[in-house]
């Protein structure tokens, strides 16, 4: 087998960039190691950046997002007991766009399949080889047969705990990593949705967040350890604690039966470069950000913009000044989003071993953001996706 680009992994990265590429007459494989409806029905991202709603419109992709996604022109910030509203249409001139991780996903595969190109569910064995030559390889099992696909670049888009990453030499990555001493527990609700915006809440019992996938599906979340046992949370338990941190006088949380829930470990992570050779990192493969700032999803499809317009210069001119400067684009906004999403985080998570001089320290940074209109303008222009980085 041969394509030009051999992609690695079926989550939005590859997905978006295998679309970006046939758009372009650009051939390209997809391997994805698990099932198509575990892909559909992972549970993850559900803010959209409007940059990115408006590229997957673009590449033809937006039809049920238009449809169906929900428009903000804002969130909460919610901290000591009262709510405040960030306006970032009034401080931005941009919104942002709730339509969930799984139905961008569920769209991008139903656009692979209709053009008729490849992308395998449930290969195993993947393995990269020849990465530094003008020829790397990729081999793996499907359906009981051993293949090799040879490529001219090789795309890892197969998330934070895939193959492609473990496959550059010992050496060559400079890895930089935060851990968080917190996880989220997070519920999806059969649940009228309570408030017209997204809330995040700081509280002294930790952090909270209500959010949604549509106006009867609450996504809520709250801070945890970061090994909790889910064994020991039971519904009632739950939303005794989203009562807690979310409640105010006068409003009131609309409770509904949970239809899953889960806790994820929360962690920043960057590789620099994004490239060995002709092997491309894009997305959680090269980088994690904790939820907080709803960034994760937003930069892999940035990232995958920027590969397939290096690839379309390189396929149409034999330049690769485009492919060279993949990595050092990339990361500029990636630390961008690393930066936002900590300070969002250490802003509104409570550390187990916080003292009172961090939570003053919060609360004031709270208060200054809501007060001063250049800091909400900055947190307001993060939260929307800056185009200058
Ligand atoms: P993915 O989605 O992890 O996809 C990688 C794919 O590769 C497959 N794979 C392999 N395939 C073949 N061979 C192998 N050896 C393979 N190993 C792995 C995997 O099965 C998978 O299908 O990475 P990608 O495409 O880079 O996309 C990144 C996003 O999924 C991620 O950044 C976001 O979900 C992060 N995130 C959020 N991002 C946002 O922009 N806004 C949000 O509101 C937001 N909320 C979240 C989030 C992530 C969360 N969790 C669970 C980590 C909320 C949560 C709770
Ligand atoms: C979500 O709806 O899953 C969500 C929203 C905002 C975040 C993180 C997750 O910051």
């Amino acid at each position: 087998m041969r394509t030009q680009v051999g992609i690695v992994g079926a989550g939005p990265a590859g997905l978006t960039l295998a679309h970006l590429l046939h758009l372009e007459g650009i051939d390209s494989v997809v391997l994805e190691d698990r099932s198509r409806d575990y892909v559909e029905a992972r549970i993850r991202a559900g803010v959209l950046e409007q940059g990115t709603a408006d590229l997957l419109r673009d590449a033809g992709v937006g039809e049920r997002m238009q449809r169906e996604g929900i428009v903000h022109r804002g969130v909460y910030l919610q901290f000591d007991g009262e709510r405040h509203h960030l306006a970032f249409d009034e401080l931005t001139g941009k919104s942002i766009l709730i339509y969930g991780q799984t139905e961008v996903v569920k769209d991008l595969i139903e656009a692979r399949l209709a053009t008729g190109r490849p992308l395998l569910f449930e290969v195993a064995d993947v393995s990269l080889h020849d990465l530094e030559s003008e020829r790397p390889r990729i081999r793996f099992r499907h359906e009981g047969a051993d293949h090799e696909l040879e490529c001219d670049v090789v795309a890892g888009c197969d998330g934070f705990h895939g193959v492609c990453r473990p496959s550059i030499p010992p050496g060559v990555l400079r890895e930089f990593s935060r851990e968080y001493p917190y996880g989220w527990l997070g519920i999806l609700a059969e649940a009228p949705v309570s408030s017209d915006e997204l809330v995040y809440a700081h509280n002294e019992r930790g952090f909270a967040l209500l959010s949604l996938r549509t106006p009867q599906l609450g996504r809520l979340y709250i801070q945890c350890r970061p090994d909790e046992d889910i064994a020991e949370w039971p519904d009632e338990r739950i939303w005794a604690e989203l009562h807690a941190r979310l409640g105010l006088p006068g409003w009131t949380l609309a409770e509904g039966p949970v239809l899953e829930k889960g806790v994820t470990g929360m962690r920043s992570y960057v590789v620099e470069p994004m490239q060995y050779g002709n092997l491309f990192l894009a997305g959680d493969a090269a980088h994690i950000v904790p939820p907080t700032g709803a960034k994760g999803l937003n930069l892999a499809i940035r990232d995958v913009r920027v590969l397939a317009e290096a690839l379309v210069d390189w396929h149409r001119t034999g330049s690769r000044a485009g492919l060279d400067a993949y990595s050092e684009r990339c990361l500029r906004r990636v630390w961008r989003c690393e930066h936002f999403s900590w300070w969002m985080t250490s802003m509104l998570h409570r550390s187990p071993d916080a003292d009172a001089f961090e939570l003053k320290l919060q609360l004031s940074q709270l208060r200054y953001v809501t007060t001063s209109e250049a800091a909400r303008r900055s947190l307001a222009e993060n939260y929307v996706g800056l185009d200058s980085v």
